[in-house]
């Protein structure tokens, strides 16, 4: 089920950097030292996607990757989003 906008705003606070866009999703753009690891920070995410069933939009641009999370099925945010934000904020990490 879609959150609302209190608990979006609630949910924001756990996961640092991730901005609300205007099309209902969170993003956040990581930044590495060059596009071989760019791409491996995408791949590692794209573990944790397979292993949630969850997927985000990943946008690389050379050395940034650009990650929009948001539940299709729903139209919009649900804790998913913010589940998965939160372990990939612990990727490098562990
Ligand atoms: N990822 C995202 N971001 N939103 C979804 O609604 C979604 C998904 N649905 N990954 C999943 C896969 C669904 O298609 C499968 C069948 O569970």
């Amino acid at each position: 089920m879609a959150l609302s906008q209190t608990e979006i705003q609630g949910k924001l606070r756990s996961v640092p950097g991730w901005e609300l866009t205007k099309s209902k999703a969170i993003q956040k753009k990581f930044t590495f030292p060059d596009f071989k690891e760019a791409l491996v920070f995408v791949n590692q995410v794209g573990e944790l996607a397979e292993k949630s069933d969850h997927h985000p939009d990943i946008t690389v641009n050379y050395n940034k990757v650009t990650l929009t999370l948001s539940t299709h099925s729903a139209g919009g945010l649900t804790s998913k989003d913010f589940d998965l934000a939160g372990h990939i904020e612990k990727i490098g990490k562990e």
